[in-house]
């Protein structure tokens, strides 16, 4: 677990989370497990950032309708124990009582034997929610360097948003070091050199060992607290001058252009998952899954190569401005700027544009989908349409977005 010449590591992926704004995705599984990008999971990102970084050892805290996420885990992240390295999915062990995790804190206090058995230097801990490339090797020189006790990865997003995020405020005039963080503030104030935005905790965490074992002890010990990393255990270490923010900027990843570089986003709603496949269908993708020198890992399928064929129209099947995985079937039907997973079918005549479907969604011929996520195993049949007009939608039992997006559920049967 040490990387050369550096403290032994012990990463933990905080994966428990229910997402209930990303509901229907979040139906039946853990907002970690949600399929993104066609081939991957929201999971990826976070333990691809931590494989790159250099890391061997790695645990996954689970709880909330865990299993698609433990088989994802098993089947894609298995490495090898002979040399020392592991990815463990860890579910709540009620070592405290017949209780699940009462909050992030919670969980790792309850998995504190995974840092006895361990004994790193450094804990780092990561959300399992978002999209973006990070050297945490990196963020764990500048906690070195600083002196700080808990460091905190930092990223500049619209004041708009506070409400969503833990916020930063430095202590003047002592660098990096945290003077406040207030976990979702109403009422954010702006930067000083830009009042239009806050600073906003990524809820990537690099921690002394021995501090984030006090820490999380006491913290169980306190009967008023949420038992929450951001609203509890973070603030206890500002409180103590000992907190300091690692600024996101810094992070220097090889491959990344001036496109990409700098991209974080938080996967939390309908509308930020949508936009962020949006931004990967774009011409100059603002995420580059194509970088290969920071690579997202996700599991290999055996699924043949997608191809385009005529069906039973004139003309050849075709997709433009879309990513298509291995599996799929366009035959004689239109993709625009989309995104199609593993083993989609669209048949003849159907046209689907600004669309996210999922493993195993089959188009129907005739069919017309806009502007919408349909998500595992649905069948849509032969001239039905999706997103074109939203009463029909809602009627049929598809989630609407405020900003006209429609949802349908995995497995949704859809009548002809
Ligand atoms: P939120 O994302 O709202 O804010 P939370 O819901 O606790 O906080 O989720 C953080 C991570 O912990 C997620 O990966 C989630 O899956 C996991 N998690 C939540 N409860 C858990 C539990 N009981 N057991 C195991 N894992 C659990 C956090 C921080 C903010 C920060 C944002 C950035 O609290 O300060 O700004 O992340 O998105």
């Amino acid at each position: 677990m040490a990387r050369r010449g550096g403290p032994s590591v012990l990463a933990i992926v905080l994966a428990g989370g229910e997402g209930k704004r990303l509901m229907p995705l979040t139906a039946d599984r853990a907002k970690p497990a949600v399929p993104f990008g066609g081939i991957y999971r929201l999971i990826d990102f976070a333990l691809s950032n931590l494989v790159n970084s250099g890391f061997l050892r790695m645990v996954v805290l689970t709880q909330y309708k865990s299993h698609s996420l433990d088989r994802h885990i098993a089947k894609a992240w298995r490495m090898s124990t002979m040399l020392g390295n592991y990815v463990a999915p860890v579910p709540a062990q009620q070592r405290r009582g017949k209780q699940w995790f009462s909050g992030s804190a919670d969980a790792i206090y309850q998995s504190l034997n995974l840092i006895y058995d361990e004994k790193p230097e450094i804990v780092v801990v990561v959300g399992a929610d978002h999209v973006y490339r990070m050297d945490f090797d990196q963020m764990i020189d500048q906690h070195m360097q600083s002196g700080a006790r808990a460091s905190v990865a930092a990223i500049r997003q619209p004041i708009e948003l506070a409400d969503q995020f833990g916020v930063i405020e430095l202590a003047e005039g002592q660098g990096s070091k945290i003077g406040a963080f207030r976990e979702k503030p109403s009422d954010p104030v702006g930067l000083a050199d830009s009042p239009h935005e806050v600073l906003a905790s990524m809820g990537n965490y690099v921690f002394d060992t021995d501090a984030l074992i006090e820490a999380v002890i006491a913290d169980a010990e306190d009967d008023n607290s949420k038992h929450d990393m951001g609203g509890n255990i973070i603030p206890s270490f500002v409180e103590r001058g000992e907190a300091h923010a690692y600024d996101f900027r810094d992070n220097d990843i090889p491959g990344t252009t001036d496109r990409d570089r700098g991209y974080w986003r938080d996967v939390g709603t309908i509308d930020s998952f949508y936009d962020s496949h949006m931004d990967l269908v774009s011409i100059h993708p603002i995420f580059n899954l194509y970088n290969y020198a920071w690579p997202i890992l996700t599991s290999g399928t055996n699924y043949p190569p997608a191809k385009f064929v005529h069906g039973g129209s004139d003309r050849s099947g075709m997709a433009t401005g879309s990513m298509v995985s291995p599996g799929c079937i366009v035959s004689g039907s239109v993709i625009g700027n989309s995104v199609l997973a593993n083993n989609v079918k669209v048949h003849s005549f159907a046209q689907v544009d600004d669309a996210i479907l999922m493993d195993n969604v089959d188009i129907g011929r005739h069919c017309r989908i806009q502007r919408a996520i349909i998500d595992k195993d649905v069948h849509v049949p032969d001239g039905a349409s999706i997103g074109l007009n939203h009463e029909e939608d809602l009627a049929r039992g598809f989630t609407v977005t405020e900003s006209g997006i429609t949802v349908v559920g995995k497995g949704t049967v859809i009548k002809p």
